[in-house]
């Protein structure tokens, strides 16, 4: 409804200053390599992709960018997920739906507010292992793929530079428009943040207790705010540790526990179904990490959840 025609852009984005571990920034390469643009294009997409995003000054510089409070690299993703914002907002303007590929998750700051300056009242689904809501007071680590989420909603500790720079007083999204599903490692400082802001969480006890069909369900009618309303334009996150580290090894933080290759796919079914899915990140996909068929395994894995995003599987 939404989208001009089925028109998708990839916006590959190989960076991996968001988190400590190297090889994640080769995420999109991989994923393209493996054949994803004529994957999509014989499903009948028309695929627009001018080559990877240019960080690699940005990665090269890494090391000289020096903390600012716990912040690790915060003006080299700060000016990523800036870019990455002005990219998606472009390409959501003129009808088509984005497709970021990470590199890590700090770059959905960069997405969701592109996708947001292009559809106001879109909402936000987030699939991961982890909240990725710290603020720069609570982050114990500091790696800012932790911290997206408190950004795009301005939490307190949020309104600090490099990022108020750009970031606007006002923040795009609002708690209620936000979900999370497959939810397992949490910090403390991030319980108390969605308790407080009444932010809908799904984690893995719910996805055991009521199963994958209803967990997904009850999250379209959250963001909706009634039951069966779906009117509201959808930008998916989704993080591949959220999948079991059975499912999808080659990741920097793999979590036991996970959502089985089925749950995975299936939230993406659905997700397509309402035919309300404006853009859609596949990110935290690091090939370097273990031996060759684990990361041909994770690879394949992320190649399939996209394809399952953009309605390969429905009869
Ligand atoms: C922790 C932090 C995180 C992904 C790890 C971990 C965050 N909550 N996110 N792996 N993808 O450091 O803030
Ligand atoms: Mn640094
Ligand atoms: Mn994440
Ligand atoms: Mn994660």
């Amino acid at each position: 409804r939404y989208l001009k025609e089925k028109s998708v852009a990839i916006v590959g984005c190989p960076f991996s200053g968001g988190q400590r571990r190297s090889g994640v920034d080769t995420g999109p390469n991989s994923l393209v390599a493996a054949g994803l643009i004529e994957q999509l294009q014989s499903l009948g997409w028309n695929v627009d992709f001018e080559g990877h995003q240019q960080f690699e000054g940005v990665n090269a510089t890494l090391a000289q960018d020096e903390d600012i409070g716990k912040m690790k690299n915060p003006r080299s993703v700060s000016s990523v997920t800036e870019a990455v914002a002005n990219t998606v907002e472009k390409h959501a303007k003129a009808g088509k739906l984005p497709l970021t590929l990470g590199g890590d998750h700090s770059l959905a700051l960069g997405t969701v507010s592109g996708s947001l300056r292009a559809h106001p009242d879109a909402a936000l689904i987030w699939i991961d292992a982890h909240a990725d809501i710290n603020t720069p007071l609570t982050t114990p680590s500091g790696n800012l793929h932790g911290c997206p989420v408190s950004f795009l909603l301005g939490l307190d500790g949020t309104d600090v530079e490099p990022f108020n720079a750009w970031l606007p007083k006002k923040p795009l999204l609002t708690p209620d428009r936000l979900v999370y599903i497959g939810l397992r490692d949490i910090d403390e400082g991030e319980r108390k943040i969605l308790k407080e802001n009444n932010i809908k969480s799904f984690s893995m006890h719910h996805v055991d207790k009521w199963g994958i069909g209803k967990v997904v369900e009850m999250a379209l009618d959250h963001v909706n705010g009634a039951p069966g309303k779906r009117d509201r334009p959808v930008h998916l996150s989704f993080d591949v540790d959220a999948l079991d580290p059975s499912v999808a090894p080659s990741t920097g933080t793999p979590v036991r526990g996970g959502l089985t290759f089925r749950e995975g796919h299936y939230i993406c079914e659905a997700i397509y179904e309402t035919g309300l899915l404006v853009a859609l990140d596949l990110m935290e996909v690091n090939p370097s990490l273990l031996e060759d068929k684990d990361a041909k395994q994770t690879i394949a894995v992320g190649c399939s959840l996209i394809r399952s995003a953009l309605g390969e599987t429905l009869l």
